[in-house]
């Protein structure tokens, strides 16, 4: 029998978070390039991988205006991320590892409404090359996957902000930037006002990825009761994963995407996953739903040798 927890693979079908659709097809593209196969190499028995499938939105039943002020399909967001909290929250109960693959960035918003119910003191290490730190007052475009973070801090609309129960999902000392490199007005007031920990790519260049990670490690260990991984695939360059809807040069290369994700696993401090905004309807040649898979391979432990 394998020592590691099952692993409960949630599948998100949902892309209305983000400006332009796709991503909603993320899951099945990245299952097709094998994802279940590649887990399954690794110490793991196909009865250790459960598959969970969320993503038809029936947002009506909800008494929540349409497009309140730049907040963009507010009600199937609340939907989605409702039901999304409740699967996760369910796995963590059955002391299982949640492995959740969007879908746009939007999700996190449930994924860590569900952590909450059993980490009172959650680490986050947030790669992407966007902070999704922005409010409805402060954002550029009204796509929630642009808030997502903002809103697990208790930043936000009360109707996001307060997903099962009032408190906020997050602390900020408990977060790590990683691979920054658009960052909006407002986004750049709250990192500095809140002492948010930000390596952006600028701290990339300067140190190195190992160090980088190795600081990140070190500073969430300590005051933390376990970490998730929000994996935004855009923190990639461009030339890795064109299949993205908001792609921004000067990301991070292949190698130091896996060395990341490498990092953590041997860090042995990994407790949850989300890898999201892989849009198939963008990609070439399948490029990003097959790093997807890799990626995600790296963190649950595969190794070279
Ligand atoms: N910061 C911008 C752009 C953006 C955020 N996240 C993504 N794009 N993927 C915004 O709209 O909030
Ligand atoms: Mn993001
Ligand atoms: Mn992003």
């Amino acid at each position: 029998m394998s020592m590691r927890p099952k692993i409960a693979t949630i599948t998100v079908q949902f892309d209305l978070g983000a400006g332009r659709r796709g991503a909603s097809q993320g899951p099945k593209s990245i299952l097709q390039a094998g994802l279940l196969r590649s887990i399954q190499k690794m110490d793991l028995s196909i009865d250790d991988i459960t598959v969970i499938s969320l993503g038809e939105v029936a947002a009506t039943a909800l008494d929540v205006e349409q497009d309140i002020t730049n907040l963009n399909y507010l009600a199937e967001v609340i939907t989605i991320n409702t039901q999304l909290a409740e699967q996760v929250s369910q796995t963590v109960e059955r002391g299982e590892f949640p492995l959740i693959i969007g879908g746009d960035h939007s999700i996190s918003i449930g994924t860590l409404a569900g952590l909450s119910t059993r980490h009172k003191n959650l680490g986050v290490i947030w790669i992407d090359a966007h902070s999704d730190l922005n409010t409805a007052v402060t954002s550029p475009s009204g796509n929630i996957h642009g808030m997502s973070l903002a809103v697990s801090l208790g930043i936000g609309h009360p109707l996001l902000t307060e997903m099962r129960g009032l408190q906020p999902k997050l602390k900020p000392e408990n977060i790590v930037l990683i691979g920054c490199r658009s960052l909006d007005e407002g986004e750049k007031k709250l990192i500095r006002s809140l002492g948010i920990k930000c390596f952006t790519m600028y701290d990339i260049d300067r140190k190195g990825m190992a160090q980088v990670m190795q600081e990140a490690i070190d500073y969430l260990k300590e005051r933390t009761d376990g970490v998730h991984v929000s994996y935004d695939i855009d923190s990639l360059d461009p030339n890795e994963a064109p299949g993205t809807g908001t792609t921004v040069k000067g990301g991070l290369q292949f190698r130091e995407a896996h060395l990341a994700l490498e990092m953590l696993h041997e860090a042995g401090i990994v407790t949850s996953a989300e890898f999201v905004e892989v849009n198939p309807l963008l990609d070439v040649n399948n490029k990003t739903s097959q790093l997807a898979v890799g990626l995600i391979s790296s963190l649950l432990g595969k190794q070279i040798l």
